[in-house]
């Protein structure tokens, strides 16, 4: 056991376990309100900012950044879209988000890019968050005074805290931590996955083609002007040594064939990567002083691309809740954070399913199921009702902060601005 004058004590108000977008989003979101934290990540802060992960950006996402001072660089490099494209039988069908949400879209701007964006904005404020910690684990929550244990830079520490923020990702250590009695957790993996690529070239389309194809789903997306992001439905047992890139193009070329097109340019890849496919949820989201958000509580198959956006729409109504906490003692807000979070993360659960289930190869369907899923795109290309279902649920919902004030607001109510500034519903 090691000596107590070997252990580094500190106290703060939330700690935070995980230095990605969800947990640089809430300790950024709380040092707005005036509310500490300390940020706690296994590892190094480059790793953590060449993690490529996402690249969409829902309108709400776009506006908190924005909002809250630290948007400029994604508003400079990111891409707005109106549209995306769904593709099948050799045919495209543009959906026209923006017209069909009232002028919403999105913004592709990948996701490393804006944890880059939000680590330059804490540091500069000095924010404290601690790269390469170990060994940590989470203490006490089931009292009013819960502490985190780890080690940092070789010491022992401790830090004592009011509350515990689980940000720390699907198979991070906050969840697991957690009774399984106290825990429902439902889960469904897909007998698919998906071949992701970077490229250096120029965009391959001017907005993200969705494809469905007997041979598969694959998906156009980008980064930049100077590098795309493609997609391909693989096996998800596949090893990067199955994909030699001559087969990539072959089978991206066969599955995007509209037979009007150029045969894609073939450029440098210059990383593949295989992503297994699941739609994970736990109930609830709190259990006493722990709180879990993002990838800790819940993942969503990629197609809906909400994955990114979840972890951030999380972290607003709960930085929001934990404002309302620290203004004015009452604990209502936070009561209700697990069912205003869990409400969003079914709705985009079920839309990211939706969008699996329609664009996938299944190997089990039948002729009838192959046909049904024609049927459901046809469905939607020919109309804007269906269209504008889907895109309303692409760009994002609206956050909801009001579900969480049942309680009394703050007494500063008249000059306080919500956390996450004007914009918000
Ligand atoms: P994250 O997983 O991003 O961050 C958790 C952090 O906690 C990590 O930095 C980790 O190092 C740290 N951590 C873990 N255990 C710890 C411990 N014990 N102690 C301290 N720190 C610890 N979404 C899309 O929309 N489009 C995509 O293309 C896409 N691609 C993806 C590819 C992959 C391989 C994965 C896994 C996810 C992808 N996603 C994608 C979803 C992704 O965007 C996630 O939803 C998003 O990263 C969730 O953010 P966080 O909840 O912050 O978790
Ligand atoms: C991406 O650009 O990485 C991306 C885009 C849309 C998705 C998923 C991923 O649905």
């Amino acid at each position: 056991m090691a000596s107590i004058s070997s252990v580094t004590r500190n106290r703060t108000q939330v700690a935070i376990v995980g230095a990605g977008p969800a947990g640089l989003m809430l300790s950024h979101l709380l040092a707005r309100e005036g509310i500490e934290s300390v940020v706690l990540e296994s590892r190094s802060r480059a790793d953590v900012e060449a993690t490529v992960r996402a690249g969409v950006l829902e309108q709400t996402t776009v506006d908190l950044l924005h909002d809250t001072g630290v948007g400029d660089r994604m508003l400079r490099e990111g891409s707005v879209h109106h549209g995306i494209e769904l593709r099948f039988d050799g045919q495209g069908h543009r959906i026209p988000l923006s017209d069909l949400t009232g002028g919403r879209a999105i913004t592709l701007y990948a996701q490393h890019e804006v944890i880059r964006d939000l680590i330059a904005a804490r540091l500069a404020a000095d924010g404290d968050i601690r790269f390469e910690v170990a060994d940590l684990s989470v203490h006490d929550f089931d009292t009013h005074r819960p502490f985190v244990r780890y080690v940092a830079e070789g010491r022992n520490a401790e830090t004592a805290c009011d509350f515990i923020v689980g940000c720390d990702g699907y198979h991070g250590v906050c969840r697991s931590t957690v009774p399984l009695a106290a825990r429902r957790e439902y889960e469904h993996v897909y007998p698919f996955g998906w071949f992701g690529i970077l490229v250096e070239a120029p965009p391959y389309a001017p907005e993200l083609i969705y494809a469905h194809h007997e041979r598969g789903f694959s998906l156009v997306s980008t980064r930049s002007h100077e590098v795309q992001r493609l997609y391909l439905q693989c096996d998800p047992e596949d090893g990067i040594e199955r994909w030699p890139d001559k087969r990539i193009w072959t089978e991206l070329e066969a599955r995007l064939a509209t037979g009007t097109e150029e045969p894609l340019y073939r450029a440098r890849i210059f990383q593949k990567v295989v992503i297994q496919m699941r739609s994970f949820v736990v109930e609830p989201m709190r259990f006493g002083s722990l709180f879990l958000a993002g990838d800790a509580a819940h993942i969503v198959p990629p197609a809906g691309a909400k994955g990114l956006n979840l972890a951030v729409a999380d972290v607003t109504v709960l930085a929001h809740a934990l404002a309302l906490r620290y203004a004015t003692g009452s604990e209502e807000a936070l009561e209700r954070y697990s069912d205003v979070a869990l409400e969003r993360v079914w709705a985009a659960q079920q839309f990211s399913w939706w969008m699996t289930s329609m664009l996938h190869r299944f190997g089990d369907h039948d002729p009838l199921q192959q046909r049904l899923q024609r049927a459901q795109l046809q469905g939607i290309a020919r109309s804007s009702a269906l269209q504008t279902a889907l895109a309303e649920r692409y760009v994002g919902l609206q956050l909801g902060l009001t579900k969480l004030e049942g309680a009394a607001r703050p007494s500063r109510a008249p000059e306080t601005r919500s956390p996450v500034g004007a914009r918000q519903a």
